[in-house]
């Protein structure tokens, strides 16, 4: 576990045979879509913070939260960007997802997902973590955001 990078959350939603997956209006992956989430503020665990950002950016409140994935971004072009994501699913919650000035929320069938509309990493890990695996994951990527290289392992803490 790399314990220098900047932690980000992301929560994906599920019901029955669909996940939850949001357009991103504005920011960083903007166009793409992704689960919920965002940057750890100060004094925040990692699962507050995944709380947090699904209030704030589509308006439910998360229950119970599964860890699914640990994934450590790289952009050595851009180091700002470099992040350690950190993957929940969620099966239950408070609310009912709405759009907000950054998401735009739809389900979407599982045997459906829109992977050219997503980040190109996701096609490579999101499909294990849905059959139930849980993994931890290295992707880095060129200045373009193309993957130049990556490792995908089960997930050995947690
Ligand atoms: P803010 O900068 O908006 O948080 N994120 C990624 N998600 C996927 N699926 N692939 C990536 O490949 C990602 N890089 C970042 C983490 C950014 C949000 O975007 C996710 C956060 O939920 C590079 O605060």
């Amino acid at each position: 576990m790399n314990e220098n990078l900047r932690k980000v959350s992301l929560i994906f939603l599920r019901k029955e045979d669909e996940i939850l997956l949001a357009m991103k209006k504005r920011g960083f992956g903007e166009g793409f879509l992704n689960g919920i989430g965002g940057k750890q503020d100060p004094g925040e665990t990692i699962e507050q913070t995944a709380v947090r950002e699904c209030q704030e950016e589509i308006d439910v409140t998360p229950k119970k939260l599964g860890k699914v994935a640990v994934i450590n971004f790289f952009f050595p072009e851009k180091p700002e960007h470099d992040q350690q994501c950190h993957v929940y699913f969620c099966e239950e919650w408070d609310g009912e997802p709405k759009e907000t000035d950054e998401m735009r929320p739809d389900w979407v069938k599982l045997s459906e997902i829109p992977y050219e509309k997503m980040w190109n990493d996701d096609i490579i890990w999101l499909p294990k973590v849905l059959s139930g695996e849980k993994i931890e994951a290295d992707f880095t990527f060129d200045k373009d955001d193309e993957i130049v290289d990556y490792k995908v392992q089960s997930m050995t803490i947690e």
